[in-house]
């Protein structure tokens, strides 16, 4: 039966070191979890009726017969605009386009820092989605794939038999959706060494009728905004309202190193001005116990 230990929102906010904590070497403690953490997740049962089960399974799983769970990863993005974290790193971007220019091609991998949103509400990881692909005057302008990577690598794990993961992911600006003019827009959640968690597409276009814009997430045909968390929170567009979405994963894993990949694969190329993401409240726990 694990014991949970309650940290305050102001200890959780001032943790400068969010890299590995020790709190696995204390026998007492199996599960911390700070109180503001707590509340999200009782808020999500109250928002999220349709989606209860995963919200109990992670609220229950650390009272489920000999299971323990200790927090080994987690990260607000809090400091001052512009930080970087050396556990988060970017790929290469890369872009395809049938038509030339801007044709295909990489462009070296960006620095990934944290940012403020555009109302100064949420200090987050971002932006990503990729820089604009060629100019207004190219004949593929409009046209282009761009794909990026953006990894958290964690390593010197405790012993474990499974990890939880959770975050809220940034849907921000123009997303498409499944759109055949505009999208898909996709985003891509994987371990390096697999799982694939999710692939699905988000949509804040809510041009459905013209524009096909049904998102993938959390089913085929979802209208756009479906199962957020929020929308229209972080003040970047008032007609694409951007979207929080609140992600939690529990899945098999035992090597003591993990490389998490959050992937877009996103439809226009006119950069994150138009269509971008990020990532906020990163939270890693190892899994240890019976099944
Ligand atoms: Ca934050
Ligand atoms: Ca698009």
């Amino acid at each position: 039966m694990g014991v949970i230990h309650a940290a305050t929102e102001k200890s959780f906010k001032e943790n400068k070191d969010f890299k590995q904590r020790p709190s696995w070497h204390d026998p007492e403690m199996v599960l911390r979890l700070p109180e503001c953490m707590l509340r999200r997740m009782n808020q999500k049962v109250q928002d999220n009726r349709d989606n209860l089960f995963p919200a109990l399974l992670a609220i229950l799983l650390p009272y489920a017969s000999g299971t323990q769970a200790a927090m080994v990863y987690s990260n607000a993005f809090n400091e001052p605009m512009g930080t970087t974290y050396p556990e988060w790193s970017s790929s290469s971007i890369t872009y395809s386009n049938k038509i030339n220019p801007p044709g295909s091609g990489s462009l070296p991998a960006p620095m990934v820092t944290n940012t403020n949103s555009a109302n100064h509400a949420q200090q987050f990881l971002g932006l990503f989605g990729g820089p604009p692909i060629g100019v207004p005057t190219d004949p593929g302008w409009n046209r282009t794939r761009v794909d990026q990577t953006v990894s958290l690598s964690l390593s010197n794990l405790p012993p474990h038999r499974a990890l939880h993961l959770s975050f809220d992911l940034y849907i921000i600006r123009s997303w498409d959706g499944d759109s055949p003019a505009y999208g898909p827009d996709r985003f891509i959640l994987s371990m390096a060494n697999g799982p694939t968690l999710l692939d699905t597409t988000f949509s804040n276009n809510p041009k459905t009728n013209s524009d096909g814009s049904f998102q993938s997430y959390p089913a085929p045909n979802s209208a756009p905004w479906t199962g957020a968390l929020s929308t229209g929170t972080l003040g970047y567009d008032r007609f694409f309202r951007d979207a929080i979405y609140r992600l939690n994963y529990t899945f098999p894993h035992a090597t003591n190193r993990v490389k998490i990949n959050f992937t877009s694969s996103l439809f226009e190329g006119r950069g994150s001005a138009d269509e971008a993401w990020g990532l906020d409240n990163v939270i890693v726990s190892t899994v240890t116990g019976a099944d």
